[in-house]
């Protein structure tokens, strides 16, 4: 960290909402990154909210369910959201397109609220499938599309434990730089 940052640096607050379809493994990348350690999940009904603080940095994360009931739950959901992290299973190709569709209603129905937002996709359980390519991932669900800035990048939640958090560094650089701009 160099001068100019350190005077700055106190405790930020950044609001995500953390979306995709069922059984992409939002619920399990939330617990883990809480917990440390995997716990069981189930569907989530609803919402599951938690609180993670990381390098002087407090991300609230908000897990809407993926359910086809309670997905248009979400869109009440986005208001001052800086950043959507959209969790795609790698290992259910078959569900890629209708994961597509999923993203870019949210964008569509949300456009206003979501303009400014950076869009971070999680090509989760890699380690069911290690030698995917997440540069296919991006071509499927046609991130090239979106106004939004946005990347992708790997994950397991049952593997990755504290790694995950270096996703989290990620991310917040991108805020910031997107704050910036
Ligand atoms: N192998 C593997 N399984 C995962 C991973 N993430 C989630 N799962 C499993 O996938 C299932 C669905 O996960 P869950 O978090 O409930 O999905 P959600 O519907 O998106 O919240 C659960 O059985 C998880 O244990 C992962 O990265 N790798
Ligand atoms: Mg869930």
């Amino acid at each position: 960290m160099d001068e100019k940052e350190s005077e700055i640096s106190q405790t930020r607050e950044i609001e995500i909402l953390m979306v995709g379809l069922d059984n992409a493994g939002k619920t399990e990348l939330l617990y883990t990154l809480k917990n440390g350690h995997v716990v069981a999940t189930i569907p989530t009904i609803g919402y599951n909210v938690e609180t993670i603080e990381h390098k002087d940095v407090k991300y609230t994360i908000y897990d809407i369910g993926g359910l086809k009931t309670v997905r248009v739950l979400r869109n009440f959901y986005v208001e001052n959201k800086q950043a959507v992290i959209y969790v795609v299973d790698v290992s259910a190709g078959e569900r890629f397109e209708e994961a597509k569709k999923d993203l870019h209603d949210l964008v569509e129905e949300n456009s206003s609220h979501l303009s400014n937002a950076v869009f971070f996709i999680l090509a989760n359980k890699i380690d069911l499938v290690p030698q995917f390519d997440v540069h296919s991932l991006a071509e499927h669900l046609g991130l090239n599309a979106l106004r939004q800035k946005w990347q992708i990048h790997a994950s397991s939640a049952v593997k990755d434990g504290e790694k995950l958090f270096e996703i989290f560094d990620i991310l917040n650089k991108m805020i910031e730089d997107n704050n910036n701009k």
